[in-house]
C-alpha cells in the first residue's frame, strides 16, 4: 500500500493557498496549513473543504504559526513531517509594502529563510527529502529589461515587497546549490480569481461593478490605469506549483499567459459585460499610486510548457467575465450573459452557500 503524501502550506488562507489545498486533496494528499491567529475568522476561503479533525475522514489540518516565528515553524515541521512544502505566506500587497516595509521584508524575505533553515536541519537530521516551493513573483522583474520576461531576465525590483521576493528567490537557489535541497522558485505573473483579495485591482473592479449594479456604490476610485499586467487564472497557476515539485530536477519556472493588458482594458471588458461605461464610474485617487510603478509585465512561459507540460486554460476575457459573474452572484445578481461553468458563492434564502469556483 502506498503511503499518503503529506504537504504543508504557508499562506493556506490566501487565494492560492485555498486553490492549492483543493488541488492537493483531489490528488490524495493529506494537507496541513499554517494559519495566523486573528480576532475575526480568516478561513473563509477554505471553510468549504475543512472537516472537523475528529472525523476519521479529515485530510486537512490547520496549525497556528507565523513566518515571523521561526521556533513555531520548526515545531510544525517536526510534527507534520511533510514531503512537500509550499511557501505561499506573505504580506503580498505591493502598495502596502511601501507603508510597512519592515514587516513585509520580515515575512517575505526572512520568513523564507527561516523555513529553509528549518528544512535544512530537518532533512539533515532525518534523511527524509522535503521538496520546497517558493512563491516568487513577476514583480521581481520590475523595471522593464526584456520583453517578454523569462527565467534569464535580470531582476530589477521596484518595491519593498519585490526586493524581499528577490532575496527569497536567491536564498532558495542558494539552499538548492549549497545543501542539495529540492527547492524550486515559481516566478508567477499576476493571477486572479473570484477569491482574489478585495484590494487588488482586478477584484476591486469586479466587486465594485456588482455593487454599482446593485445600486450600493456610485464611484470607484483607482490609481494608475496605464500599467500593464499578464493576468491568468489562479486555479491554473497552483497546478504549475505542484508540477514543479514532481520533476526529476529542481528548477525555476516563469508561469504566465504570454499576453499583457492594461488596467484600462480590464475596465473596458468588465464594465461592458454588464452594459455600463467605466468612464461614468471610475475616478482617480492619488492614494492608490505607488512611489515607484512597474509599468509592463509580460511573461514567456515556454520553459514551463516544454518541461512541465503546463499551459493556461482560461483566456483574459473569460477570466474577467468569470470574476464579474462571481461578484454579481455574491449579491444574488446575475449578468445578462449567463453564469460561468463552475461553482460559486451563492446567496440562498439570505445565506451564502460556499461552493468551490
Ligand atoms: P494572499 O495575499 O491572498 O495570501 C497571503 C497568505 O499569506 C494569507 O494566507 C495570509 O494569511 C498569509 N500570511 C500573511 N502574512 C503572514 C505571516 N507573517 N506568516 C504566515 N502567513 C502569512 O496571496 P496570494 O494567495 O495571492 O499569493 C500567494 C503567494 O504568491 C504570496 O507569497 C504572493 O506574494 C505570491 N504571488 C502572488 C501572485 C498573485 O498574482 N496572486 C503572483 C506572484 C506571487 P491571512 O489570511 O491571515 O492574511
Ligand atoms: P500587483 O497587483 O501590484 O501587480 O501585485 P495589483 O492588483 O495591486 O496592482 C496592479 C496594477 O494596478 C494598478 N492600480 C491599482 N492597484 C490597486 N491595488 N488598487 C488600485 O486602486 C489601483 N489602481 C491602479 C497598480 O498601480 C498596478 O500597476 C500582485 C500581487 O498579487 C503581488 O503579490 C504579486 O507578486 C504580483 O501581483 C505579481
Amino acid at each position: 500500500m502506498t503511503q499518503t503524501k503529506r504537504a504543508l502550506i504557508t499562506g493556506i488562507t490566501g487565494q492560492d493557498g485555498s486553490y492549492l489545498s483543493e488541488f492537493l486533496l483531489e490528488q490524495g494528499y493529506e494537507v496541513h496549513g499554517i494559519i495566523r491567529r486573528t480576532s475575526t475568522f480568516n478561513t473563509d476561503r477554505i471553510d468549504h473543504i475543512y472537516v472537523d479533525p475528529h472525523d476519521t475522514q479529515a485530510k486537512l489540518f490547520l496549525h497556528y504559526g507565523d513566518l515571523t516565528d521561526g521556533t513555531t515553524l520548526r515545531r510544525i515541521l517536526e510534527q507534520v513531517q511533510p514531503v512537500e512544502i509550499y511557501n505561499l505566506g506573505a504580506q503580498s500587497h505591493v502598495r502596502v509594502s511601501f507603508d510597512s516595509p519592515e514587516y513585509t521584508v520580515d515575512s517575505v524575505g526572512m520568513g523564507t529563510l527561516r523555513l529553509l533553515e528549518a528544512i535544512r536541519d530537518y532533512q539533515q537530521r532525518t534523511g527524509i527529502e522535503v521538496r520546497f516551493y517558493q512563491a516568487g513573483s513577476s514583480e521581481m522583474f520590475g523595471k522593464v529589461q526584456d520583453i517578454p520576461q523569462k527565467e534569464t531576465t535580470p531582476f530589477y525590483p521596484r518595491s519593498p515587497y519585490a526586493c524581499a521576493k528577490v532575496y527569497a528567490h536567491w536564498q532558495t537557489v542558494n539552499y538548492r546549490e549549497s545543501y542539495d535541497l529540492f527547492a524550486c522558485n515559481g516566478i508567477l505573473f499576476n493571477h486572479e480569481s473570484p477569491r482574489r483579495g478585495e484590494t487588488f485591482v482586478t477584484r476591486k473592479i469586479t466587486r465594485a461593478i456588482a455593487r454599482i449594479v446593485a445600486g450600493t456604490q456610485k464611484k470607484l476610485y483607482l490609481g494608475n490605469l496605464d500599467s500593464k499586467r499578464d493576468w491568468g487564472y489562479a486555479k491554473d497557476y497552483v497546478r504549475a506549483m505542484w508540477l514543479m515539485l514532481q520533476q526529476q530536477e529542481a528548477d525555476d519556472y516563469v508561469i504566465a499567459t504570454g499576453e499583457t493588458h492594461s488596467i484600462r482594458e480590464f475596465l473596458e471588458i468588465s464594465f461592458n459585460y454588464v452594459n455600463l461605461k467605466w468612464e461614468d464610474y471610475v475616478a482617480f485617487d492619488e492614494r492608490y499610486l505607488r512611489p515607484a510603478e512597474v509599468d509592463l509585465l509580460i511573461g514567456d512561459p515556454t520553459k514551463a510548457k516544454e518541461n512541465l507540460g503546463w499551459e493556461p486554460s482560461v483566456t483574459f476575457e473569460e477570466l474577467v467575465h468569470l470574476m464579474v459573474e462571481a461578484d454579481l452572484a455574491v449579491l444574488g445578481l446575475s449578468s445578462p450573459n449567463g453564469t460561468p461553468n463552475d461553482q460559486i458563492l451563492l446567496l440562498k434564502d439570505n445565506a451564502y452557500v460556499r461552493q468551490p469556483m
